[in-house]
């Protein structure tokens, strides 16, 4: 198996969709060698037919998006540990996808972007700052200077995952599934590239629940450079 991971300065993996799908490989107890792919890079990926990673090589299949990942390793390998329970978990944690995409990622990106760009490859930089800047209509730094009160909307938009982490160790319950990988992939994103603290100290269960899955699968998360943030 091949995964091929969006890669940016000295070959840091810091994407959130990526390690989503390192995180389900990992929970499958499956091996893929990975294969760094820069932003300006894509003619890599192109017989994925699209531009976004993660892209994962299984023989002949080629799959991308991290969501489908996930559902293509739950099929393809259902005598592994599954990464959602059951049906009625698949369709939940695709309400988690969803959130994640649409509030969580949004809210915490709005706190690293200029640090995102400086952990970019420099050749990717120029490609980076133009698309990032179009999407919000603002410049990286102007948008990074509001972080105080980025800050305040990340902290209102984690209420209900603190709730939940308070009454329960994983968000799935038990156990880890695919739901706490895929919110583990956003923060892992930010404390890949940077130190601004968008979760507490020691005695927010945010910061233990994630701290737990990063050292799942022989620290699969505390294996490459962050700032531990
Ligand atoms: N829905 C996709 C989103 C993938 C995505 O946005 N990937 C980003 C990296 S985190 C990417 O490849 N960006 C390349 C670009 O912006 O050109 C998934 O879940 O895999």
């Amino acid at each position: 198996m091949r995964l091929y991971e969006l890669a940016g300065r000295d070959d840091l993996r810091f994407s959130p969709h990526c390690w989503r799908a390192r995180l389900a490989l990992a929970h499958k107890g499956l091996e893929a060698e990975t294969v760094p792919v820069r932003f300006t890079d894509k003619q890599v990926i192109a017989h994925s037919g699209q531009g976004m990673l993660p892209v994962l090589e299984d023989g002949e299949r080629v799959i991308a998006d991290s969501w489908a990942i996930a559902g293509y390793l739950e099929d393809a390998y259902a005598d592994r540990p599954s990464l959602f329970g059951s049906a009625e978990g698949h369709g939940l944690a695709r309400f988690v996808n969803t959130w994640s995409a649409a509030t969580l990622q949004p809210a915490i990106i709005r706190c690293i972007i200029k640090d995102i760009y400086d952990h970019v490859d420099p050749a990717d930089q120029a490609y980076f700052r133009e698309t990032r800047e179009a999407r919000f209509g603002k410049s990286l730094d102007e948008i990074q200077a509001g972080r105080a009160q980025h800050a305040e909307a990340l902290t209102a938009a984690l209420l209900p995952l603190r709730a939940t982490l308070k009454a329960q160790p994983w968000l799935s319950g038990p156990a880890p599934l695919y739901p706490d990988y895929i919110v583990f992939g956003a923060f892992q994103w930010a404390r890949c590239v940077s130190d601004f603290a968008i979760i507490g100290g020691e005695e927010d269960p945010l910061r233990e629940w994630r701290d737990r899955v990063a050292a799942l699968f022989d620290g699969i998360g505390d294996r490459v450079a962050c700032y531990g943030a």
